[in-house]
């Protein structure tokens, strides 16, 4: 019909001239593209889409094993076991910068993309940093390496030394004691590890044999990763040198497997982070570097928010969670890599790593917040919230951790992170604060307006959490956040003490009469989670008040009494019967945290001292990026010269 109607143009179309058919080729080439860029703008769920979109672009399309996943949650050790399928002088692929200043925490990013920090976040720009991420990655492959970073420099830096003048040991024989304990603890899980697991990632302490799992991509090694920095704060040299040379000799990043990015983030990436901290040895940077570089593909999606499942493979290709509503992605996930990044980004002088996460902080500011709250699914593609739930713990946790141990890394400087975190704490406190009718303070989830009376073992962590984000708040504030972190300390105090065995419950409610217990069977286990302990050492640090380390002693009282069998430790599956039932796992994060928070509540405060060090969300201590060294670094830069190098 169109062609009829165009002048000089037969029916047949066979007599066009060369520049009309050249014209008409140009207008339909314009019009597929036209229809195919309209596809992005479908919402996720439309079919046409689906087939379209290949899977980076498309996260509702997932690869089959992924709906193995379906209905399991960070954090659940479900999540763990189903499969997803999945030396010193070793080579660091980053292109390294001789200008380390360009990445020095806050300021840094500030400098870095400071100057983008003012404009509005679009996805077009979200999309830029990718193409740098291969001129970085070709650069490294074309044999450009070196550092610029001075590790007896960042030492200088710190106020007082990282292990305390006397490795924190504390004046008082029971305090020491009860440290000795907890050593003891360590040696025990570790060495039962050593003999039955030996590079696996966990320890089956029943089954005397070591569990590899799926969280990991192939990586192996999860428990010597997680272990290297306990090991050295507690002075297990030996076992701290067998730990390194696993790490020098056979973790072989070269895996082509799927991970969850979170996962490999918060334990690999901050188990070898910390680990060059306290020790400066290169190989924990080398292998540190290798790892971020090959974390960066996950952040090519439209929006530049990541998804929760990465190939670590050179195909980078990711993929949404199975269970994650319309191919969303997970607040606590894509919100819990903004310390290590930052430090991925100091080690190595590249922007880029700071760059990928200052682009999610950019679009989570923009996005509409619904009474002020963050849902806990998010479109990588579209950028908007997925539903409406939110929550403290699983699935939004860390993420709000997250922001106020940014702004304490910063040495105080990131006011962004500050005003978010502060924002999300009054929108959480008008909206999820709940008193029970028998006086506990709790946090509620909150599902699209109505409250589920429910808090889980993982929302414990906020005690702490809101006890260190205290004397930062608005004015006059400060002793109503300690007040608020003592009262949910005591509620999940509480979840611990109503039990059998004087363990918590993955979650406990305040509806139909319950007060701090489970009233669900599924929700009865205890998987050797630190939260509660975590808790516990913030607030004996901010208050020394000595119930917390009281309340740190049952537990340790408990779980030698039930969670202690011949080969190592193991969780339980239902806190509240006093003959007890294994599932026969030592998690990685009971080396990591458990143990680690314990020994700390019973040591002296200048071990791993807050004013030099935040913890990330597996316990592994990041040294804070003092602006003292970024001003005199900054002084001297202008010279070409720095007191990094
Ligand atoms: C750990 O891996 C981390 O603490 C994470 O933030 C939440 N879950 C586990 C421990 O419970």
């Amino acid at each position: 019909m169109v062609l009829r109607k165009l002048p000089g143009v037969s029916a047949s179309g066979m007599g066009l001239r060369l520049s009309q058919k050249f014209v008409f080729l140009l207008f339909l080439s314009g019009l597929v593209t036209l229809c195919f860029g309209a596809l992005f703008f479908l919402p996720d769920t439309v079919r046409l889409k689906r087939i379209f979109l290949s899977k980076n672009e498309n996260p509702a399309v997932t690869v089959g094993h992924d709906n193995e996943l379906s209905k399991k949650v960070p954090g659940d050790p479900e999540h763990q076991r189903v499969a997803l399928k999945g030396g010193e002088g070793a080579n660091v692929k980053l292109k390294v910068s001789r200008k380390p200043s360009v990445t020095h925490g806050a300021r840094t990013v500030e400098r870095s993309v400071g100057s983008r920090a003012q404009e509005e976040w679009s996805p077009a720009r979200a999309q830029e940093p990718a193409a740098r991420d291969e001129r970085v990655t070709s650069a490294a492959h074309n044999g450009e390496r070196g550092s610029a970073y001075s590790y007896e420099a960042f030492k200088s830096c710190l106020l007082k030394p990282a292990l305390g003048r006397n490795q924190g040991t504390p004046p008082d024989s029971e305090t020491l004691q009860r440290r000795e304990k907890v050593k003891e603890m360590m040696t025990f899980a570790w060495d039962n590890y050593k003999r039955y697991a030996w590079g696996n990632n966990e320890l089956r302490p029943l089954t005397r044999n070591g569990h590899l799992g799926n969280m990991f991509g192939g990586l192996r090694g999860a428990s010597i990763v997680d272990s290297l920095d306990t090991l050295y704060i507690m002075g297990l040299m030996e076992e701290y040198e067998e730990a390194k040379e696993w790490v020098q000799n056979n973790l072989d990043l070269n895996s082509n497997g799927e991970a969850s990015l979170f996962e490999v983030n918060i334990r690999y990436v901050g188990g070898l982070l910390s680990a060059y901290y306290l020790t400066g040895a290169e190989i924990f940077k080398q292998k540190v570097m290798e790892l971020g570089e090959k974390l960066l593909p996950a952040f090519n999606t439209p929006t530049g928010i990541p998804r929760g499942v990465i190939n670590l493979g050179s195909s980078g290709t990711s993929w949404s969670w199975g269970w994650a509503s319309a191919g969303s992605s997970i607040l606590a996930e894509f919100g819990t890599l903004h310390l290590e990044f930052l430090h991925l980004s100091q080690l190595s002088g590249s922007p880029l790593f700071t760059e990928k996460v200052m682009n999610i902080r950019k679009l989570l500011n923009k996005i509409e917040k619904p009474h002020g709250l963050y849902p806990n699914f998010l479109s990588p593609v579209s950028g908007n919230w997925v539903q409406h739930h939110v929550s403290i713990g699983g699935l939004g946790d860390s993420f709000y951790e997250y922001l106020i141990k940014s702004y304490l890394m910063s040495d105080k400087t990131d006011q962004e992170a500050q005003k978010m975190y502060y924002s999300a704490m009054e929108a959480i406190e008008t909206n999820l604060v709940q008193k029970s009718p028998g006086g506990l303070t709790y946090v509620a989830e909150w599902r699209g307006g109505i409250l589920d009376h429910k808090m889980g073992h993982l929302a414990c962590f906020s005690g702490g959490m809101i006890g260190i984000g205290a004397d930062d708040g608005p004015a006059g504030q400060r002793q109503h956040y300690l007040d608020l972190a003592a009262e949910i300390t005591h509620t999940c105090h509480e979840s611990y003490s109503r039990s059998a065995t004087k363990l918590g419950p993955e979650a406990f409610r305040f509806d139909a009469g319950a007060e701090a217990t489970a009233t669900r069977l599924s929700d009865r286990y205890y998987i050797l989670r630190p939260e509660v302990i975590e808790s516990y050492m913030y607030m004996w640090r901010l208050t020394h008040d000595p119930k917390y380390r009281e309340w740190g002693w049952e537990a340790v009282e408990a779980l030698e009494k039930h969670c202690r069998v011949d080969a190592g430790f193991s969780g339980i599956r239902d806190v509240y019967a006093s003959t007890v039932s294994h599932d026969n796992m030592q998690q990685s994060f009971f080396l990591s945290e458990t143990l680690k928070y314990l020994y700390l509540l019973f040591s002296d405060d200048d071990l791993l001292p807050l004013e030099d060090w935040v913890f990330n969300t597996e316990a592994h201590p990041l040294p804070v990026i003092h602006k003292r060294c970024l001003q005199e670094h900054s002084a001297t830069q202008d010279h070409g010269q720095t007191n990094l190098e």
